[in-house]
Formats: C-alpha cells, sequence, structure tokens
C-alpha cells in the first residue's frame, strides 16, 4: 500500500477524495481508512444499509432528505456551529480522523445541522438541491425546516462485533413555528402515522400505529429545560421526537422474524427504553436503547435543539428536536447480521444475498476463502431438457465433495445453432466451514467429478 502523505513538498501535503490538503501536526488519518472513503455503501442498491435508508427516508415523507454530502468538514461544522467547547475531550485527536487542524472527517452527521437550517436563509440552493424528496421542491421555502441526512461517519472507536471506526448514522431536524406548535405538531403526527399505517398495509406488516402518542416525556433536574423554552411546549416536543422514533423502531422490528428476538413479538410492548443523556447541542436529552440478543443496544442519541443553535441559524422564531440514529446496528437487527465488520465484506457471497428493497434474514457463510471451479459439457445428442436433470449432478458432486461444496449454480447454457446440440457450464463453489481448503485438494475433487460426470451421463467435457 502506497501512504498518502507525501513527505516530499515542503508544506507536506495529503491527498483526500482527489484533493491536496495542507497536512499538519494533526493529520492522522490513516490509509485503511482513506481507502474506504468512496465505498458508499449507502448508494449500493443491494446493501442493507442503502436498503434500510431507502426504508427510513420513506418513513418521513415530508421531510427532505439528504444522502450524498461529503465526509470533510471543517472543526466549526463538526464542533463549534454545535456549541461544542473547545476543550471537549470528542476533539480529541485520539477521536477522529483529522486531515489537518482545521479539516476532519465527520465524526457524526449532526455536522450538517446548522449547514443545511441555514441554507434556507441564505437561498443555499447548491446544498439545497441535493435533497431526494421529490414531495418537496426548493421554492416551498419548508425545505430546511424537517430533513434526514443519512452518511457515513468516522471514528477512532473500538472495534468489536457492534462497533468499527465507519458506520452509519441518520439525522433527524424537525422544527416547529413557536407561534404555531400545536397545531404544526399535531399536524405532523397525522401526517406521518397514517403514512406509516398505509405502509405497513402495503407491506402485509403486522403494525397499526394508534393515532395519539403515548406519555414519553421524563424531565427532571438533571436533564434541564433551556431557559428560553416554557414546560408544556418541551413536553410537547419531546413526545412528539420520542413518539416518532419509537414508531420508527416499531417499524422496522415488525419486520424482523419474531424468533430472532426473544423479547420481543408481537403481543409484547416495544423493546425499548430511553436514558437522561447530555449532548452540546440539546436539552433535555436522551438516548434510546433497544433490548436485541439478550443486552440493551444503544441505537440513538436525541433532543431539544439548543435555541442559540437555531438563533444562529437565522430560526429563533422556531423550536425543535434532532436525532441522529446508527444505521448500522439497526440493520443488523433488521436483517439478521450478528456481525458489524460483514457490512464492510467485498465477499460477493455477503452481498448477493440481499434485494434493493426488500428485507430478507442473512444467512451465514465461512469466513474461509471460497474457491470456484468451472464444469462445461455438451449433452448427448438425443437429451432434452427432461432428460439431464440438475438435482442428478448435485447428488453426483455431494457425493465427490461432500460438504465441501457450498454452492452450484449453472452460468452459462446455450444451443448450438447448426448442431443443435445443448451446452451447461456450472460453476461450483468449493469452501470449508473451519478450515481453508488447498488448490491441490480441489482440483483432484474437480478431475473425479469431470471423470464422473461423463461416465454417468454420457456427456462430452468441453
Ligand atoms: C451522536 O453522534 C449525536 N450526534 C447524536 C445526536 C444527534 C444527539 C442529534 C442529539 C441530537 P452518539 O455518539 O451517541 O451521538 O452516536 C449516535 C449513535 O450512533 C449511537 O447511539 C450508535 O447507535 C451509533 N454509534 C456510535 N458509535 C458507533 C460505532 N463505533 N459503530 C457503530 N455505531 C455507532
Ligand atoms: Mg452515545
Amino acid at each position: 500500500l502506497q501512504s498518502p502523505f507525501s513527505t516530499a513538498k515542503t508544506p507536506p501535503s495529503i491527498r483526500v477524495l482527489n484533493k491536496e490538503y495542507r497536512a499538519d501536526e494533526w493529520t492522522n488519518i490513516s490509509p485503511s481508512i482513506s481507502s474506504k472513503l468512496d465505498a458508499h455503501t449507502l448508494s449500493i442498491p443491494a446493501h442493507p444499509t442503502n436498503i434500510l435508508k431507502q426504508l427510513v427516508f420513506s418513513l418521513f415523507p415530508t421531510f427532505a432528505h439528504y444522502d450524498s454530502l461529503s465526509p470533510i468538514v471543517s472543526t466549526y461544522d463538526n464542533f463549534d456551529s454545535l456549541l461544542i467547547h473547545k476543550d471537549h475531550p470528542s476533539r480529541a485527536k485520539s477521536d477522529s480522523y483529522y486531515i489537518n487542524k482545521e479539516t476532519l472527517l465527520r465524526t457524526h452527521t449532526s455536522a450538517h445541522q446548522v449547514q443545511l437550517l441555514k441554507a434556507g436563509s441564505e437561498k443555499n440552493t447548491s446544498l439545497l438541491s441535493q435533497n431526494k424528496n421529490k414531495n418537496l421542491d426548493l421554492a416551498s421555502g419548508n425545505i430546511n425546516k424537517r430533513f434526514l441526512l443519512a452518511a457515513d461517519v468516522y471514528r477512532r472507536d473500538e472495534i468489536d462485533a457492534s462497533h468499527y471506526p465507519i458506520f452509519h448514522q441518520v439525522e433527524a431536524v424537525s422544527t416547529f413555528s413557536t407561534k404555531n406548535l400545536v397545531d404544526e405538531i399535531d399536524a405532523d403526527t397525522k401526517a406521518r402515522i397514517d403514512n406509516t399505517n398505509k405502509l405497513a398495509r402495503s407491506l402485509n406488516l403486522n403494525l397499526n400505529l394508534a393515532s395519539t402518542s403515548d406519555d414519553l416525556s421524563s424531565i427532571s433536574k438533571e436533564n434541564p429545560i433551556q431557559s428560553y423554552h416554557d414546560e408544556e411546549s418541551v413536553i410537547l416536543l419531546s413526545n412528539h421526537m420520542k413518539s416518532t422514533m419509537n414508531n420508527l423502531v416499531s417499524f422496522i422490528l415488525s419486520q424482523v422474524p419474531s424468533t430472532s428476538n426473544s423479547s420481543a413479538d408481537a403481543q409484547s410492548p416495544l423493546p425499548v427504553r430511553w436514558i437522561d443523556a447530555s449532548f452540546p447541542f440539546t436539552s433535555p436529552s436522551w438516548e434510546m436503547e433497544v433490548w436485541w440478543n439478550n443486552q440493551w443496544l444503544e441505537i440513538c442519541g436525541c433532543g431539544i435543539m439548543k435555541q442559540d443553535l437555531l438563533i444562529n441559524s437565522e430560526m429563533g422564531d422556531s423550536i425543535g428536536w434532532a436525532f441522529g440514529f446508527g444505521l448500522d446496528r439497526l440493520a443488523m437487527i433488521l436483517f439478521g447480521i450478528p456481525d458489524i465488520r460483514l457490512l464492510w465484506s467485498n465477499d460477493e457471497r455477503f452481498i448477493s444475498q440481499f434485494t434493493p428493497g426488500k428485507i430478507t434474514q442473512f444467512s451465514a457463510f465461512s469466513k474461509f476463502s471460497p474457491c470456484y471451479k468451472d464444469i462445461s459439457f455438451w449433452l448427448p445428442p438425443e437429451s432434452n431438457e427432461f432428460s439431464f436433470h440438475e438435482n442428478d449432478l448435485s447428488d453426483l458432486i455431494r457425493e465427490i465433495a461432500g460438504n465441501l461444496v457450498q454452492d452450484v449454480k449453472l452460468v452459462d447454457s446455450f444451443t448450438h445453432p447448426k448442431t443443435n446440440l445443448k451446452s451447461l457450464c456450472y460453476r461450483i463453489n468449493y469452501c470449508s466451514m473451519d478450515r481453508n481448503v488447498t488448490n491441490e485438494e480441489i482440483n483432484s475433487l474437480q478431475n473425479q467429478l469431470r471423470e464422473k460426470v461423463v461416465e454417468k451421463f454420457g456427456v462430452a467435457l468441453r
């Protein structure tokens, strides 16, 4: 691997996503992270994170939708704009990937909150036109009022089954005019519930949301209401935010086979809990956890937006909530993916299991490398599609290679225009569940197969 650091020049520079940046004592972005910057799993049609992102977007038809903002942001966007103090630990070099002192890979989708809020008053059409929700047009003037933003985020974090240095978040920002709070919240709740129920019916899901929300507010002294706000508005807003999040999780969990979570079935209440939290850009703040695989899994941080942040965005006459949740963890639950690293797998056996727009359960494959071998042959002249049975071939292969066969696929089939002879090509994937197989071993199996195919089916090898 070539290092992205070029030391030959003065001042030293670093190339990231095809652009040259000044390097300094803050530069710590590693080649392995750089190399994943253009993986864009969020735009691969059959990728679980993309399928989930589309699903989430479809639950918020009145929000603007963004999913292609650059991961390279300024320290102002990632920290200062969110009122994160100069000495806050999240700014440490040990926690983030810096390109240089003023530039880093976003550590959360919140980095774009103020940018997108301001885009309305600044009439920043180059930013606003990146909205993917065709229901909302640029001219409406409301486009920066409510939005969802899905993106890859980067953190120097521990690595285990639920942590990875690159993951995905979806940020939601929802603002309301202070003068019209009750009516706007009511209208939004109604639209959201109608839309979610409609979507659930079209997918035949066992889900029917009630039109009134439960009381989910919990206000404590340690999790204070801002001096700008009155308690009644904050209760209304936080209830609306939490029920929006609950609905989202209900919708997602209703598509998971109930056997995969012992505590979750159609009858039991939603297996989530809300924990008091603290973020520099919200107050009060919470985290949502979902009971999964016998433990509480944190999936979301949220709260009532700091009013100073809205004032700085020329939206001081509004009040709002924001949440940011980890897409990868919900995707793992939804698709039954046991390890977050699989989401970064280049193995064809991973991505080929999924279909754009569909929720399907992942089935585990061997962690050892597959070995593909093709076999092609002409069927005997008198045979037709009824006299050669694929299952007979499968049996023969299993007889020879046993559990070393992972799968067999017909990859080519054609009939010669002159001779009318039919040719077939099968691709055999040899792979062990518990060890690496050697090429010699596989070649010997493949040779046996070639002999036996001729013997048994009277075919002519090609
Ligand atoms: C944040 O990133 C805040 N920006 C969230 C927020 C937005 C709060 C808006 C208030 C208002 P946090 O660091 O807790 O918060 O991350 C949010 C979610 O991202 C977590 O709940 C978790 O689901 C996911 N997450 C965090 N770190 C990782 C990781 N290393 N791998 C996978 N998912 C992660
Ligand atoms: Mg957290």
